[in-house]
């Protein structure tokens, strides 16, 4: 039974250790809402935003999950008692949206739940793997510096090497990039940056052996994904246009894509994650866990989804030290050999550092459940 006696929403400001360029903007630090919920049986779960500061992404902004998560998730949690995390998701059904806030909230639940079975969370969401491949995400960069960017993953073990594109910079990365490394699994990831006047340019990129094409088209484009699917050897692969697993039922329906990628946000948390994995997964449909350049705390949600057999392809969710020093999680996610081990220990597996959480920490805000007030702390 999970009682929640506290909420603390810590905001945080951190830098990241790159510049972070795609086709929507460029990140150089990550503002986000940090979820610590204290249970009754002093067990305490924490969760992650990965909403971006702006909309660039999605609808959702770091602002909209904080007023979100106050106005709405903090009174059904301070106010019920949930057997299961998934009798939390049945109380919020009702309201619309926002489901990166959602998941921020519903996977801190999903922690605490595993804690109090003292299971790893990959253990209680049915993981099978002690290991999960991983590859890295890049952004766009000057040609020089993403080839020496493609090598140092590439020799650190990396399973897969995925760059930013965008019209105007994709067959000149590729090419450079082919001739050096002929042979590495390569991706490309465009966030909707193409549109109809592309066809033409997708029949080009299907000659570079990439693995899949991330989201080229706009997120309700789903003709032209068919149309260009059922044309190209090349999968691709949906990010942004999957929100629910109808969403998923969709593509599949109009094979839209070979291909889907999982982010636990975007897609309302990890209830919906498993319900995904179940469709996509009697369907063919192949899977892999995507990354919003998140926190430990985020990355160890991913590494646990990664743990079910339906994820049969690497993940973006690389090692610590590519974003942050430090990590706010102790020990911080290292990769070996391109694979990561994931934790044994009970909940998410990694000791939230606290004092770590204080030196990144713009306010934090409190709420309980006795007692009334709340308490604001800059
Ligand atoms: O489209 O996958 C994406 C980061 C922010 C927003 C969207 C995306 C990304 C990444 C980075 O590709 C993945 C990561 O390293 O976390
Ligand atoms: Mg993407």
């Amino acid at each position: 039974m999970i009682e929640i006696e506290e909420v603390v929403l810590h905001r945080v400001t951190m830098p990241l250790q790159m510049r972070f360029e795609t086709s929507f903007g460029v990140q150089t630090d990550r503002d986000i809402v940090l979820v610590e919920l204290q249970s009754r049986d002093g067990s305490v779960g924490w969760g992650e935003s990965v909403a971006l500061r702006r909309p660039l992404y999605n609808e959702e902004t770091t602002d909209s999950v904080e007023a979100f998560i106050r106005n709405e998730l903090v009174p059904v949690l301070l106010g019920g008692k949930f057997d299961h995390p998934r009798n939390f998701n049945a109380s919020i059904k009702h309201l619309h949206g926002n489901r990166m806030a959602k998941y921020a909230v519903e996977s801190a639940l999903w922690d605490i739940q595993a804690q109090q079975q003292g299971v790893p969370l990959a253990t209680l969401i049915g993981g099978t793997k002690s290991q999960v491949d991983v590859g890295v995400s890049l952004g766009i960069s000057p040609i020089p510096e993403l080839l020496e960017e493609v090598r140092d993953y590439v020799n650190q073990g990396y399973r897969r090497i995925k760059v930013k594109v965008k019209p105007g910079w994709d067959v000149e990365p590729l090419d450079a990039i082919r001739q050096a490394f002929p042979d590495i699994p390569l991706m490309v990831d465009a966030n909707t940056a193409y549109g109809p006047e592309h066809e033409e340019l997708m029949a080009k990129l299907d000659q570079y052996e990439l693995m899949m094409i991330e989201q080229p088209f706009p997120e309700e484009a789903w003709e032209l994904y068919a149309r260009v699917q059922a044309a190209m050897r090349t999968p691709l692969c949906l990010d942004e246009s999957i929100h629910t697993v109808s969403d998923a039922e969709q593509a599949i329906r109009l094979k839209a894509c070979r291909i889907i990628n999982v982010k636990l946000g975007r897609i309302g948390g990890i209830e919906a994650a498993l319900d995904l994995a179940e469709v996509a997964g009697r369907a063919g449909i192949q899977l892999w866990c995507g990354g919003m350049l998140e926190t430990g705390i985020g990355r160890a949600y991913n590494v646990a989804i990664a743990t079910l057999s339906t994820f049969t392809l690497p993940g973006d969710t690389a090692a610590s030290r590519r974003y942050w020093n430090p990590d706010i999680i102790d020990p911080e996610v290292t990769v070996d050999n391109g694979q990561i081990t994931v934790p044994s220990r009970p909940g998410i597996g990694y000791r939230v550092n606290e004092h770590q959480v204080a030196r990144y920490q713009r306010y934090q805000v409190h709420f309980r459940r006795h007692g009334g007030e709340v308490s604001f702390h800059e």
